[in-house]
């Protein structure tokens, strides 16, 4: 077989963000874009000479395309083997559990997560290390420094591999091994989750709606819910990969999960909702007639965990990314465990997972995930919610209202400007950063600022230090607003605004969050100047 070396040069816009490297799927299929970023994903790890790796996608469209590339690619590098999903297909965190579970040195996950999928829409790249998580910022690091060096490719010529047939072949020396994307992932949700227990549940009556977006949970929730744990046919919606996700955003939340909003909120409504996003790492949490925050939803995990058998030693300690809400730390205190605060992204919380620091974590973007892979994981969320209904026999609505009457409710919203100018989104956040170390005592609209600063971290367990990660405003009255860009939209510049307020009024709780948040967001407006300095009167998106 042929082993080709191309002669290429540096590719602008290589540079991964939030998660991975994410474009416009006709910029991944252009000349050389794929092989050039591979490439430096191998390069910049190391080479891949004798490594065994796992690749896998969330099957939107030039998924298995991209996969036979680098399968060829791996091979030139001299890759011992690559474990590849069934016709390509890995969830996020099913990818995660294989690297572990198999001893991989890494892996190559294809997806763009929630971002739409199609020719005309996003595709995805990420590189995950041997722990299982996303490559650290060192590491993303040193794959940038080499998509700006890069001189040549590596590539053999052959046969496609059949993706679709379960077993062993070989190409140019490496083995490639076509592996069932399921059955490891459903096994080691056996062995976290009382499965009988909530088997139980649904033997009893209880129903469920669970909504795979035309995404990859598809499988994993069919296999799971209805094959494992009896939940009636059809409590899977929207459960057959498609290329581009059915047309539609495969994110999970109110917005784009509306289907399932429409159900969980419609007469004779399901006891439990959930849903999942392209790659399977997110997760949206819906009782009947109530919709459960992301932040709320971590919270309430922490606080319950233990009922599950994976964790019913305990927790050594959570985590949450900054602009989650401080709802678990309440829980945190309680419990008298560690309670650490990260920059978003999820790895940021591989050295704690791995230093045994913290056994659960979450962010306000629907990712929740435990030590027991090294990324988030919707459908592991989903099944230890289940187990905890399974358990307590309370509803959603009663677990909340039980979690708020002890800790307080954080009420919160994120609101994103989507494809903003991406000029004037950074001229803004420049202005409101210059601005920062003055605000303290301003006076904006029914609010005063009691501080505000720029979050930075310093990783407690490898000292390494993330400079940049977010504009924090804090009002009096334990109020906040953070303002972030976000590292992976594809097109002109995303900002993120975060609001929320601690309330310890329970006859407040009821109150719908746009009445209590709205002065914090009128603030947080004014002092931004965000609408004059964008030209956006209006979020794209409310979640
Ligand atoms: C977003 C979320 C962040 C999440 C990231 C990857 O990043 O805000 O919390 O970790 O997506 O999630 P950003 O930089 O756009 O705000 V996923 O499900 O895309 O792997
Ligand atoms: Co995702």
């Amino acid at each position: 077989m042929s082993h080709t070396v191309v002669k290429t040069k540096p590719i602008e816009g290589q540079k991964p963000g939030t998660s991975g490297l994410r474009k416009r799927t006709a910029v991944f299929m252009g000349p050389h874009f794929l092989e050039n970023y591979v490439q430096a994903i191998f390069d910049g790890t190391g080479g891949v000479a004798g490594k065994t790796l796992v690749v896998g996608g969330d099957g939107r469209y030039f998924n298995d395309r991209a996969i036979e590339v680098i399968l060829r690619m791996a091979a030139a590098g001299g890759a011992a083997k690559c474990i590849v999903g069934q016709g390509g297909i890995l969830s996020t965190p099913a990818a995660s559990h294989l690297i572990r579970k198999r001893g991989a040195d890494g892996g190559l996950i294809l997806s763009a997560s929630h971002n739409p999928g199609g020719p005309d829409a996003d595709f995805g790249l990420k590189y995950n290390g041997g722990n299982g998580g996303p490559a650290s910022e060192t590491v993303t690091a040193e794959i940038f420094a080499r998509t700006l060096d890069i001189e040549e490719y590596h590539i053999v010529g052959a046969q496609d591999i059949d993706l679709g047939t379960i077993g062993t072949s070989e190409l140019a020396g490496m083995t490639v091994e076509i592996v069932d994307p399921v059955a490891d992932y459903a096994a080691l949700m056996e062995e976290l989750f009382d499965f009988d227990k909530i088997a139980a549940l649904f033997a009893g009556g209880f129903t469920m709606r669970f909504d795979a977006m035309h995404a990859v949970t598809g499988p994993y929730a069919t296999e799971i819910l209805e094959g494992r744990l009896g939940a009636a046919k059809g409590t899977v919606m929207n459960g057959v990969p498609s290329p581009d996700f059915g047309g539609g955003h495969p994110d999970p939340n109110p917005i784009w999960a509306k289907e399932l909003m429409d159900v969980m909120y419609g007469a004779d409504a399901p006891d439990f909702g959930a849903a999942s996003d392209g790659d399977g790492d997110r997760n949206m949490i819906v009782g009947k007639g109530a919709y459960v925050t992301p932040s709320d939803s971590l919270a309430l995990l922490a606080s319950k965990a233990h009922l599950a058998p994976g964790y019913k030693a305990g927790l050594a300690g959570v985590a949450r990314s900054m602009p989650t809400s401080g709802a678990v730390d309440r829980v945190a205190k309680a419990k008298g465990i560690g309670c650490y605060e990260t920059p978003t992204g999820w790895k940021f919380f591989g050295t704690l997972l791995d230093a045994g620091k913290v056994t659960l974590c979450g962010e306000e973007s629907a990712g929740t995930g435990s030590d027991h892979v090294r990324e988030k994981d919707g459908l592991w969320a989903v099944l230890l919610w289940l187990n905890i209904l399974a358990e307590t026999g309370q509803s959603v609505s009663e677990l909340m209202s039980d979690l708020w009457g002890e800790y307080g409710r954080c009420f919160y919203s994120r609101h994103d400007y989507e494809d903003v100018e991406s000029e004037k989104a950074h001229g803004m956040f420049g202005d409101l950063r210059d601005s920062l170390a003055g605000l303290a005592g301003t006076k904006a609209g029914e609010m005063t600022v009691e501080w505000a600063d720029e979050f930075a971290y310093d990783d407690p367990v490898d000292g390494s230090h993330a400079a940049a990660q977010g504009l924090r405003i804090g009002f009096e009255g334990g109020g906040r607003a953070v303002f972030r860009l976000s590292g992976t939209g594809t097109v002109g510049a995303t900002i993120r605004m975060y609001i929320e307020q601690l309330e310890l009024d329970a006859s407040r709780f009821e109150l719908p969050a746009e009445e209590v948040l709205k002065p914090i967001i009128e603030a947080a407006l004014e002092l931004s100047d965000l609408k004059a300095k964008t030209g956006r009167d209006a979020p794209n998106v409310i979640t």
